[in-house]
């Protein structure tokens, strides 16, 4: 099952299961530099504890396991979230890898 956080509203994904991947068009999320048709690239995601540590990593994707809320980070370390912000929550916070990700143009 694919899931694709619709622009960037907080989506609100439900029932998220290991084998389900979320799907991130670069249309949408310009400041990723991942293969398309392919897992999110090494670098460009990355799990973090708070909104804070989100909004101020490298990478472009992160994801809060405390809360579940996943984050476009377009501008990486410099504070805030460019021109990105919190794009869904995973229900439940589930545990997220590279390979929860697709990439599509
Ligand atoms: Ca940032």
């Amino acid at each position: 099952m694919g899931v694709a956080p619709s622009g960037l509203g907080d989506n609100l994904i439900q029932n998220f299961e290991a084998e389900d991947s979320i799907v991130l068009d670069t249309s949408l999320f310009a400041a990723l530099t991942s293969t398309v048709d392919g897992a999110i690239a090494t670098g460009e995601f990355t799990v973090v504890s708070s909104a804070e540590e989100a909004a101020l990593t490298e990478a472009k994707i992160a994801y809060s396991s405390a809360t579940g809320a996943l984050y476009y980070n377009s501008d990486g370390m410099t504070d805030g979230f460019g021109n990105g912000a919190q794009i869904a929550t995973i229900e439940g916070a589930p545990i997220l890898n590279m390979d929860s990700f697709t990439v599509q143009a």
